[in-house]
């Protein structure tokens, strides 16, 4: 007992709870290696290394000025009630994105976009197989709804993969991906942002530069590789146009007019290794001019490359009409706009600062009257490791800080005023978080509705705030009260690997069916198949044979039965499945799980889903629903019965 006792993790969290923090911040600047000793280089004389004193460094935090207790919003959300807010993660390494109750935290669903998700079916059925074109996994980073007038119109989600440079939607109806698109000439497809204004482009930004053409030419000649910005139609999700570029594209943003977007460039030196990309002082924020652009796209001013015939407007080297460089310090990682619409922000990664852009000054900037690094209006110090900022719609900005494990909340205006007066200090309060965190955001922060409520800290490292599950520990999702004058951490939430990125959105904007809606490109593919056969997929039970190797069996489900007993086919056939489930009762999902073949997948009330598989050796095979849907659901069942 007296041994347990000795070891029990959280007498020794409590006590060394100071300790540790700072461990694992000099371990991170050590362990880093050259980031961390660059991150630190490069920060100013005046601010401390990452081996601060323990009592200073959580000083911010542990002693804040006294102040009449701030009640906030209420956080439980008690069973029975529901979230203010559907919080759309991305989903990192797992290529899906999740849906996530906020305040609760609560994770109530997961969409499976780039990867294989064996509850769904969901790149195994013939419709998601298609669009997903073999490829099984994915890196969603960015998530971020489609916009009307500077807000959210809740129609669709968007999201990157940074692993096989593609776009998705989800249809905020069904909740489902309905399109893919792959983006020509590219590689670590990472920042997106869709254009505010309206539902126009999604802008897409390519973090690798690479040849172009990528054929085996240029290969060892880095000085020819290029990036690609790339506009994404939200609507139709074709590719309309590129802008190539000498540097890499990290995150991207857009204004609220339409007029410009935005990357981030952490590599304005062309190099490909970290001692190269990370030699300049300075590297750009870039600022691309839409309707410049377009202009050379309608004139022909463009080119193509490779076996891509989507026009490229070439504008690498000088600044020029379609883009400016703004030199901003250094590495810089995120960029994003403030619900007014005023000011750009760079995050420093590297360099402490924040750059605030003002984005009214550009014009000037584009038109030769200004430089570029004129449009800069103030450069805060925040923080070791700034990565991207949040608003609350009070002209406050939270900052993300990855080495020194915070948030920095400090005010725009103040921040502008201290850019020429050295007395005044924008820096509200560095409040800790658990560790390492990378993204941030804030309820409707991306939008002109901008809040304030609740601001979520999406942190890489959770260390020691959960139970130990093994080497690979979750994230962890915290959730900031941001209502009052000071932020107050009120949650931890365990995430399973590694949403970047989440946006919280107002309930009243979601309105997601309660049946499936049949429309779109899946219901297009069925209703094809159907045509062909003519077969009515709301009614029709029918196995066709549609060649020597080749049966098409046709079924409909109403709990708790299929609408047939048995089918016959023969080895070596390919079978393809295709379900309607007739029950238009809410929550009524059935499936389709054929024993020892690999086939299981979902279809949701008023759903059609298809799947093609092999009849494997003769025998009787049972088929079942394995969705929990009435009190005979395992009697929902049949035979496959396999012929030799
Ligand atoms: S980027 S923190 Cu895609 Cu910041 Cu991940
Ligand atoms: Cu249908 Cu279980």
């Amino acid at each position: 007992m007296a041994d347990e006792h000795a070891q029990n993790p959280e007498v020794e969290s409590e006590e060394n709870g100071t300790d540790r923090r700072d461990f694992l911040k000099g371990g991170i600047a050590l362990g880093a290696g050259i980031i961390g000793t660059a991150a630190v280089a490069c920060a100013p004389e005046k601010e401390a290394p990452a081996a601060k004193a323990p009592a200073e460094a959580a000083a911010p935090v542990a002693a804040p000025a006294k102040k009449a207790e701030h009640a906030g919003p209420e956080i439980h959300v008690p069973p029975g009630k529901l979230d203010d807010y559907y919080g759309f993660w991305s989903g990192g390494q797992s290529g899906e994105i999740r849906i996530v109750g906020v305040p609760s935290m609560r994770e109530l669903k997961r969409i499976p976009v780039f990867n294989r998700d064996a509850a769904s079916g969901w790149g195994g059925d013939d419709f998601s197989k298609q669009l997903l074109g073999g490829k099984l996994s994915g890196d969603t980073h960015h998530v971020h709804l489609s916009y009307n007038d500077g807000t959210y119109d809740g129609r669709y989600v968007y999201v990157n993969d940074k692993a096989g440079a593609r776009l998705a939607r989800v249809r905020c109806d069904t909740m489902e991906v309905d399109m893919i698109t792959d983006i020509p000439n590219s590689q670590g497809t990472h920042g997106i942002f869709p254009q505010r204004h309206k539902t126009g482009y999604v802008m897409c930004n390519a973090e690798f530069r690479t040849p172009q053409v990528n054929d085996g030419r240029d290969m060892d000649d880095p000085t020819k590789y290029g990036a690609l910005h790339t506009a994404v139609d939200g609507e139709t999700m074709e590719v309309k146009w590129q802008v190539m570029i000498e540097g890499n594209l990290d995150l991207c943003a857009t204004d609220y007019k339409g007029k410009y977007s935005f990357a981030t460039c952490y590599n304005s030196e062309g190099g490909v290794t970290l001692e190269e990309m990370m030699a300049a002082e300075r590297d750009h924020l870039y600022v691309f001019n839409i309707a410049a652009i377009e202009a050379a796209v309608k004139a022909g001013k463009t080119m193509t490359i490779g076996d891509s015939d989507v026009p490229v407007v070439d504008a690498r080297g000088e600044d020029g009409p379609y883009v400016i460089r703004v030199p901003v310090p250094k590495s810089p990682h995120g960029i994003n706009i403030d619900p007014t619409g005023t000011y750009g922000i760079c995050s420093g990664k590297l360099s402490p600062t924040c750059t605030v852009v003002e984005l009214d000054k550009l014009d000037a900037v584009f038109a030769g009257e200004i430089k570029p690094r004129d449009a800069v209006v103030a450069e805060p110090e925040v923080g070791l490791g700034p990565l991207h900022t949040a608003f609350d719609g009070r002209g406050n900005a939270y900052t993300s800080i990855f080495i020194d494990s915070v948030v920095t909340k400090w005010n725009i205006d103040k921040a502008i005023q201290a850019y020429n007066d050295e007395t005044i200090d924008p820096i509200i309060q560095k409040i800790d978080v658990h560790y390492q965190i990378g993204h941030i955001n804030a309820s409707m922060s991306e939008t002109k509705d901008a809040d304030g409520k609740w601001l979520v800290a999406l942190c890489k490292f959770s260390k020691d705030r959960f139970l130990n599950v093994g080497p690979l520990h979750p994230e962890n999702d915290q959730l900031i009260d941001i209502t009052g004058d000071e932020m107050k951490l009120v949650h931890d939430g365990p995430t399973y690997p590694e949403p970047h990125d989440a946006v919280l959105v107002k309930r009243e904007m979601i309105h997601p069916s309660k049946m499936m809606v049949r429309d779109g490109p899946r219901f297009e593919m069925y209703e094809k198949m159907a045509a062909e056969d003519g077969v009515d997929l709301m009614k029709d039970s029918k196995v066709i044979r549609k060649g020597p190797n080749k049966v098409r069996v046709y079924m409909v489900s109403v709990a708790p039965a299929f609408s047939q007993s048995s089918f016959r086919v023969k080895t070596g056939d390919e079978v393809q499945l295709v379900i309607t489930n007739l029950d238009s009762v809410e929550d009524l999902s059935h499936g389709m799980c054929v024993s020892k073949h690999d086939v299981n997948f979902l279809v949701n009330p008023q759903d059609t889903k298809t799947m093609t598989f092999t009849a494997g050796p003769p025998g009787v095979y049972w088929y079942y629903c394995p969705w929990f849907c009435h009190a005979l659901h395992l009697e929902m069942r049949g035979r496959m019965i396999v012929e030799a």
